[in-house]
């Protein structure tokens, strides 16, 4: 693993100089580290989620849908119909306690903890800051039964609402990742700063400005390298992986079994789901 670089290349519309709350590094991971990282990922099998649910129905103007991607979370699932993880006010029953990390991932992960505490400020990294909660993106093209590919491999601007810095592992073709700053619904967010994510590497974000006034977005990811990552899903194909390690308040993140009914159903059909592939998810069931 090489040393940190706390600069971001250059490109169009690039603004102000880069601040102290991003660090980018190519090839943090070497080849081996690579393998083995995503030989431990295999054992994990993502699926579709709809944004909605029975209790929480779409608002008026929105149809359900599914998300853009397959997904899988580590630490804890925060499923697209409890709405996420989104302080002040939504911190109860948004966070199923799930699966921890796997060995090689953790050892990786207490890795860029310590670079994150050398790096960044106090004030930007919470008392008991550690990076709990990994949400797996599955990038690529839906694949319909006569063949016909539509590309799907994008994320619209939002914000990351886990209190402190989040750390983000690409593999696969790269992508290109932008701050934007939100001009409001009717004109054009202005892009503030981007980033191609590579292969193998890592970029966290933290402080203010990265976290709380910019959003990010990934605009498009190449379609280069020729490698493709197993979804098990037989309609999609994936190019790219991004993990982003989060940081979720250990009382934020519950039990299956103390969600209030109503919303254990509604994530029940999910749970069978990865039941099926994960001993922790059958025994939620059990
Ligand atoms: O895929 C990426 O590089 C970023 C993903 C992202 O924005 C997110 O998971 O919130």
């Amino acid at each position: 693993m090489s040393k940190p670089n706390t600069a971001t290349r250059g490109g169009p519309g690039q603004g102000p100089p880069r601040g102290q709350g991003l660090i980018y590094r190519s090839q943090f991971l070497n080849p081996k580290a690579r393998a083995r990282f995503l030989d431990e990922l295999k054992a994990y099998h993502p699926i579709w989620e709809q944004r909605f649910s029975e209790s929480n129905p779409p608002p008026e103007g929105q149809s359900q849908r599914r998300l853009l991607r397959p997904v899988y979370w580590l630490g804890n699932w925060q499923f697209a119909c409890l709405n996420y993880y989104h302080p002040p006010k939504g911190l109860d029953f948004r966070c199923v306690r799930a699966e921890p990390f796997p060995p090689f991932m953790q050892s990786i992960v207490n890795e860029i903890q310590t670079m994150v505490r050398g790096h960044f400020p106090a004030k930007d990294v919470p008392r008991d800051w550690e990076l709990n909660t990994c949400l797996v993106n599955y990038y690529g093209s839906q694949v319909s039964p006569d063949g016909r590919r539509e590309d799907v491999a994008r994320v619209g601007e939002h914000k990351d609402f886990e209190p402190g810095p989040v750390a983000s592992i690409s593999f696969g073709d790269r992508a290109l990742f932008q701050f934007v700053s939100s001009q409001g619904k009717q004109s054009r967010s202005q892009v503030v700063l981007q980033q191609w994510l590579e292969d193998s590497s890592l970029q966290i974000f933290g402080g203010d400005r990265f976290k709380k006034h910019l959003f990010h977005r990934v605009q498009r990811v190449e379609d280069k390298r020729g490698e493709r990552f197993d979804t098990y899903t037989g309609d999609f194909e994936t190019r790219r992986l991004n993990l982003t390690f989060r940081y979720v308040p250990r009382d934020h993140i519950q039990p299956f079994a103390r969600f209030p009914k109503h919303l254990q159903e509604d994530i029940k059909p999910y749970v069978a789901e990865l039941g099926k592939t994960s001993a922790f998810f059958k025994d939620l069931l059990a």
